[in-house]
């Protein structure tokens, strides 16, 4: 099956937010070759030179144009997060939230407010593979009636420090080592463990990052969080306590550490590539938006402070309530103008939404603008992509690269000449105002004493995964600290993981080659069920089924085949020893998707074994060594009985999520929903 592109040209605009950006499209197909003053180039192959072989001539205007702007067209990369990719969509409320808050975009089921939301990798540059382990960034802008609400998040609910003055040494110590820029996006070397081991606040972030929360199989089957505690606020301004949560209509699923290591390789874009495919195909990315809300006057009501970003709240004590759905629809026509150039910033809310005193939150609203005015420029909510669809209006003017063309004599407030306007709006009549939060206290420097406990809900978190989910952490941690090179920092790690569990800080120090842990481990006995990803949703739906079929196949086979995996939503795709079409038994054909050479089993969630008659030997060892890594990767493997000879010789038959079948293919589709057979051991 080939992938069917969308026609893209000529697509009609989708909503509020793509119309606008209509207007800033251009399209070269069949236009004169201009410099970017207009003026029509004769030739595109030859600078002006003096004679043939002479010197180029300084007056090669034509020439400049063009190299000048190539001189300058990278702009910095994000300090962090710089590899990333968007999609642009919808998000609707289920119901209106008018008792909890004003968001207008919060008001009415009827209305539709794009969304664009950009998925990055933390540490690596912009050229980082996409299956690291790393934390995912979920980035949302909501371009709402009001103006735009950025929901900058991850999809960890939690974070590495409590204060954001202490950001820049966390990514200093993530990022590659300065002195060889050694390793690219990994958090395995020395100066990454050395501050998690220094600073205990990050020991419960440490426990998910070693989950396998930090390889996830896509971005359409990750959790986003907002991390922070927010305000909402109604009408009659009463204030809430929120938090944010992304539940991707997938599930929850990841990858595990072999094949995401090995994907690297194979497939350095895997992550961009799946949420791209899935897009044109039209299998649409789909997320629910929940919250947590807690009332002002219960806010000292749990163990542990509702500021703090290093803690969740439990969804047992504060359950998540789903309030609307996103909808990514429609991939981005140029990526550096949209998805390079958007610029996410936590302090851009709307009236109804409010921030709390989280000391990481509130540092951030500094960082983001200060960032994106260096990366993007002063003018950058002026750039296409970061535009309110909403009218906007004041008296800033000038500016490297000002797009818009203020035509006023005026520019400043108070005025008379223009009856002073643009006018201030009073709350009543929509202008924001910030929720008047009582605030007292001395000016201190200093850790609030309920920002303390670090070890809790750590271990909340290490007692509520299921033994599959504790033995990727376990190899996760030895594979980590086994490549720390100072054995201070490898025992220093093992101490904090004692901390948390002295079972697993014991397996690790073995595994690695220092001494168990002698500290206290948390008697924290809570478990929380949300956390672990095996209670997650399961479904055939948009997971890839390599098929691997041979010339002269048994057409009976392949037609229901691809009827069946179509009908549940799968995609299927024809693998071959070359791309040449291959003919059945009964004289049809079909269309290679990928040879074993252009494909690999890793980039396959499933395979199913036909084979057929024109099998050369070739062509089985590279299926069986196909089979074999999907094996390995615990993935479900189909064949036909032509196919099973195949199946024995690499002796997996009656193997758990083996299934030999000549159809009909119920129980190879439930298998391929499950995605993996961990009993395989
Ligand atoms: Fe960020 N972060 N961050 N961060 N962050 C950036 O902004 C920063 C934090 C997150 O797709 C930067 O535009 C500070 C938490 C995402 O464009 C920068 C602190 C969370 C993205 C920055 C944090 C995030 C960024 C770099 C500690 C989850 C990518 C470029 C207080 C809730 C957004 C840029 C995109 C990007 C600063 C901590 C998520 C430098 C100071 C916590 C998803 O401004």
């Amino acid at each position: 099956m080939e992938v069917t592109v969308v026609e893209r040209e000529g697509k009609k605009p989708e909503n509020k937010k793509t119309k606008q950006l209509e207007a800033f499209i251009r399209e070269n197909k069949n236009q004169p070759l201009t410099t970017n003053e207009g003026v029509k180039i004769a030739n595109d192959e030859n600078t002006l030179t003096a004679g043939e072989r002479g010197p180029t001539l300084m007056e090669d205007f034509i020439f400049q144009d063009k190299m000048a702007h190539f001189d300058r067209e990278r702009i910095p990369e994000r300090v962090v997060h710089a590899r990333g990719f968007a999609a642009h969509g919808v998000f609707r409320v289920y119901e209106s939230l008018e008792d909890i808050t004003m968001a207008h975009f919060l008001q009415d089921p009827s209305l539709e407010t794009p969304v664009f939301v950009r998925f990055s990798q933390v540490a690596g540059s912009r050229g980082v593979n996409e299956t690291n382990r790393d934390v995912r960034g979920f980035a949302t802008k909501f371009y709402t009636e009001e103006g735009n609400f950025d929901l900058v998040g991850n999809n960890i609910p939690i974070f590495f420090i409590q204060d954001g003055i202490k950001f820049p040494d966390l990514i200093h110590a993530v990022k590659p080592e300065p002195h060889n820029e050694i390793p690219q996006g990994q958090t395995a070397h020395d100066t990454f463990w050395d501050f998690i081991s220094s600073n205990e606040e990050s020991a419960a972030m440490m426990m998910w990052i070693m989950s396998d929360r930090t390889i996830p199989r896509s971005f359409r089957t990750m959790e986003g969080f907002g991390v922070h505690t927010f305000r909402l606020v109604n009408k009659n301004n009463e204030a809430r306590f929120v938090k944010f949560h992304w539940k991707p209509v997938l599930g929850l699923h990841s990858l595990i550490w072999d094949e995401a290591q090995k994907l690297g390789g194979a497939d350095a874009d895997f992550h961009r590539r799946d949420l791209w495919e899935n897009i044109e195909e039209g299998h649409f990315a789909e997320y629910e938006l929940g919250i947590q809300v807690i009332n002002e006057e219960d806010e000292f009501k749990f163990g542990f402070d509702i500021l703090d970003a290093t803690k969740l709240w439990p969804e047992e004590l504060v359950p998540v309530r789903k309030i609307g759905k996103m909808t990514l629809n429609r991939n981005v026509d140029n990526v550096f103008a949209e998805t390079e150039q958007v610029a996410l910033h936590p302090g851009s809310i709307v009236r109804g939404i409010d921030f709390s005193n989280d000391p990481l939150l509130q540092t951030r609203i500094f960082s983001y603008s200060d960032t994106q005015i260096y990366r993007v420029g002063t003018n950058f909510q002026q750039i296409p992509i970061n535009r309110p669809v909403c009218p906007f209006h004041n008296n800033q003017r000038d500016g490297a690269a000002r797009y818009i063309i203020d035509k006023d004599k005026v520019a400043y407030h108070n005025n008379s000449l223009q009856n002073n306007t643009p006018y201030e709006v009073p709350p009543a009549r929509g202008g924001f105002l910030t929720y008047p939060s009582q605030v007292e206290g001395m000016k201190v420097r200093k850790t609030a004493p309920s920002f303390t406990d670090h070890f809790s809900q750590a271990r909340l978190f290490w007692n509520s995964m299921s033994d599959v989910e504790r033995n990727h952490i376990f190899l996760a941690f030895s594979f980590e600290l086994g490549k720390v090179k100072s054995k201070m920092v490898r025992q220093n790690v093992v101490n904090l993981i004692g901390h948390i569990s002295h079972d697993l800080a014991t397996s690790v120090a073995h595994k690695i080659g220092v001494e168990p842990p002698n500290v206290k481990e948390s008697s924290e006995t809570a478990s929380s069920k949300a956390l672990s990803m095996a209670n997650t949703t399961f479904s055939p739906a948009t997971l890839k089924v390599g098929i691997i079929v041979a010339d002269q196949y048994d057409a009976a086979i392949v037609r229901p085949l691809l009827q069946q995996l179509l009908a549940a939503k799968t995609r299927p795709f024809i693998i071959s020893e070359t791309q040449e079409t291959l003919n059945g038994t009964d004289g049809s054909t079909l269309q290679v998707d990928d040879s074993f050479l252009t494909g690999s089993p890793l980039v396959y969630d499933s395979l199913f074994v036909v084979s057929g008659r024109g099998a050369t030997p070739h062509f089985n060892q590279k299926a069986k060594s196909y089979i074999i890594e999907q094996y390995n990767h615990y993935k479900p493997i189909g064949s036909s009985r032509s196919g099973m000879y195949l199946i024995q010789e690499v002796g997996i038959i009656n193997k758990p999520g083996v299934t030999i079948t000549n159809g009909p293919f119920k129980t190879y589709i439930q298998n391929v929903g499950k995605q993996r057979f961990w009993e395989r051991g």
